[in-house]
């Protein structure tokens, strides 16, 4: 008899080992980033040793939320004083350093190229005829980046001079970005005003209460060496407990997209005008704003209406688009049944990121807001981490979000068809660009419910101008192989 091959158990996770910042998320009011180039790698080396210790680990991050949350339920407003520090390098920095990352750009090809030399393949515009989107921070190498969290800019600045005291002349500065979480009732939403944050993988292993929602990820989705990663196996020891870290920094032009929204409103037959500006920016999106529908709606729309749902699928709307557009911001970065019940079914755990952003930016001017134009830059530093930058963001924003003709469909249930009803036919609608992040030719339909064929044209509203890929390693990578005593 033959016997079926037993698995090789997953190693537990060890928290101790893996930066703060990959599976949880480094608590943080603000957060800064500092992008630098190792200018004396030998003296960057051994001070390296100096600064690991104030790299923050997961199991340290658990602790401080576990903090956070007692001092919540206390009823004490006040913010406690914190910091966190992550640390990640590029494929320029660990040739810098003199490091053999073979193991990290053997199966990413953008990882190896960088993301300035990618940026074209994302649709970004990095030179042309006009002026270059891309800041010129960031078309100079960078060879690390280091992420400062924190309570507030007193805390992180302090905690910057520190570190940039340790490395003194061993690093030059790039650029330094400082992110902040919005004011007041904002917190949380991001500049166009809709609630972010509320959609990251569940971790076998590590989230022990997921919520329901998307099928949970394996470990090696998100951290190198576990099951689920689909690099290069065996990992050296030093790029085991890591992950890749996308930064991009993404300018969002916000008085202009209200504007569209005011201009654009989604005619429902009982929805004021506002209120079909307001279902416009939803439908763009997948969710409301806030999560609650303020009107009493002839139309219900699923998990548009619940504040913070994430139990729902996409399922069972073939070619329709009643409860969500198939170019809906959400449904294109992550098309849940769109994928898993396409023929025999598509896995989209290999494609799954964890977000990790922070607004930067200030809130709008009433010039901005009378003019619709804007005159201070404000954004989003889009953050995310995976074990694959080519089946994560680089997947997500070339060949889903840029896509015209994703989701993909069969007869008759066609994502992106349309019936005339007049001729009965089907009617391709090629017009499934993601309205807030997808570059291109920017038309999209499905935003009007009762008729998805119609398209709408819109300019870019979120435009990227500058970012790197990194690799954030674990702490014992660190310390015994990165850095030198
Ligand atoms: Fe997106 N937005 O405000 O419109 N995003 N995003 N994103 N995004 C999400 O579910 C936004 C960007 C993803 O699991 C929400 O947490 C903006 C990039 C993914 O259902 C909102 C920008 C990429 C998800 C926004 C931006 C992604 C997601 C809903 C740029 C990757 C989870 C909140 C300025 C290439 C999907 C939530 C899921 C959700 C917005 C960028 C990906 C409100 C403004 C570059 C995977």
């Amino acid at each position: 008899m033959s016997q079926q091959p037993v698995p090789a158990p997953t190693p537990a996770l060890d928290l101790n080992n893996i930066q703060g910042d990959i599976l949880s998320g480094l608590p943080k009011k603000t957060q800064t980033y500092f992008f630098f180039q190792v200018a004396n790698v030998k003296l960057f080396r051994s001070q390296l040793s100096k600064f690991t210790p104030l790299v923050k680990t997961t199991a340290q991050v658990l602790k401080d939320r576990k903090t956070i949350e007692d001092h919540k339920k206390k009823g004490d407003k006040t913010l406690i004083t914190m910091v966190g520090v992550n640390i990640a390098f590029s494929h320029k920095g660990f040739q810098a350093l003199g490091i053999d990352d073979t193991t990290l750009t053997s199966t990413e090809p953008n990882f190896k190229l960088g993301q300035k030399d990618d940026a074209k393949n994302l649709g970004d515009k990095v030179t042309g005829t006009g002026a270059p989107d891309w800041e010129p921070e960031f078309l100079q190498d960078i060879h690390a980046v280091i992420l400062i969290s924190g309570d507030s800019h007193g805390t992180v600045n302090k905690q910057l001079k520190e570190i940039k005291d340790i490395f003194g002349a061993s690093i030059k500065e790039v650029t330094t970005i400082v992110g902040d979480v919005r004011p007041g009732k904002e917190s949380g939403h991001e500049h166009f005003g809709f609630l972010d944050g509320i959609s990251n993988p569940s971790v076998i292993g590590f989230d022990t209460n997921p919520l329901p929602g998307p099928k949970p990820v394996r470990a090696g989705v998100l951290v190198t060496g576990h099951d689920g990663d689909l690099g290069p196996s065996p990992r050296p020891a030093w790029a085991v407990d890591g992950s890749y870290l996308t930064f991009r920094h993404l300018f969002q032009n916000v008085p202009e997209f209200n504007k569209y929204l005011e201009d654009n409103p989604v005619p429902v037959p009982g929805l004021s005008r506002e209120e079909g500006s307001e279902l416009l920016g939803a439908r763009m999106v997948g969710r409301w704003k806030s999560g609650k529908w303020k009107v009493s709606s002839p139309i219900v729309f699923a998990h548009l209406l619940s504040f913070r749902n994430n139990n729902f699928r996409f399922q069972a709307e073939g070619a329709f688009q009643k409860i969500c557009p198939f170019s809906a911001h959400i449904r294109k970065t992550l098309p849940r049944a769109d994928l898993e019940d396409f023929g025999a079914g598509i896995s989209i755990e290999k494609n799954r990121i964890a977000r990790r952003g922070v607004q930067f930016g200030p809130e709008l001017t009433k010039d901005e807001i009378n003019s619709n134009k804007t005159a201070h830059g404000r954004g989003l530093l889009f953050a995310c981490y995976s074990t694959s930058i080519k089946t994560g963001f680089a997947f997500l924003q070339e060949s889903w979000a840029n896509n015209p003709t994703f989701p993909p469909g069969a007869a008759p249930a066609v994502p992106g068809y349309v019936f005339n009803v007049e001729t009965l036919d089907l009617v391709l609608t090629m017009s499934r660009l993601d309205p807030i992040i997808g570059q291109g030719a920017r038309t999209f339909s499905g935003t009007d419910p009762n008729t998805p064929a119609t398209a709408l044209t819109a300019p870019a509203f979120v435009v990227p101008r500058g970012g790197e890929y990194f690799f954030s390693p674990s702490l014992k990578g660190l310390k015994e192989t990165l850095a030198t005593a």
